[in-house]
């Protein structure tokens, strides 16, 4: 089995893989590429990380307002190609979630074999399995 040493934090049998603070996720290029420059290493990430990292990429870049620091203005900049829209408040994060939904990729450790026989496993959501590895993916339902 191919193993991806940046991806495997918990086991297959771990509960805890289904808690969204835990779990990975792989971010689609564009936004991969507004973590990477905010100094995100790796294409593999907690959803956790993914929000400090796009706020790092906030501060970084000035884009929230310096008087109404909720405000993010990000017309013109990558992150608004990405949200769809020229600004936000932290208040209502409703472009940040979604935009998050379309351009984050689940990942599981988990093996078909584990699942089988657990009925409770929504098998509903998996989208695709990696025939080389026992990695699936799963699109992001709810973070
Ligand atoms: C840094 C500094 C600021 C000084 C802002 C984003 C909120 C990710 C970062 C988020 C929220 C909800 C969901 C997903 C992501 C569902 C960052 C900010 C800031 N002012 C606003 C900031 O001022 N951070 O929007 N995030």
């Amino acid at each position: 089995m191919a193993s991806l040493s940046t991806s495997a934090p918990c086991s297959t049998s771990d509960s805890a893989c289904r808690n969204s603070a835990r779990r990975q996720v792989r971010p689609k290029l564009p936004l991969l590429k507004i973590l990477q420059a905010a100094g995100a290493q790796g294409e593999i990430f907690t959803v956790t990380e993914v929000m400090h990292h796009l706020g790092q990429y906030i501060t970084m870049k000035q884009l929230y307002d310096p008087r109404e620091q909720h405000m993010v203005y990000c017309g013109g900049d990558l992150l608004g190609e990405l949200l769809g829209c020229q600004s936000f408040s932290v208040k209502n994060p409703s472009p940040l979630y979604a935009m998050l939904r379309r351009n984050l990729v689940a990942l599981t450790t988990a093996t078909t074999a584990n699942f089988r026989g657990k009925s409770q496993f929504q098998e509903k959501y998996w989208r695709r399995q990696y025939s080389h590895s026992a990695y699936l993916t799963v699109q992001m339902h709810k973070f």
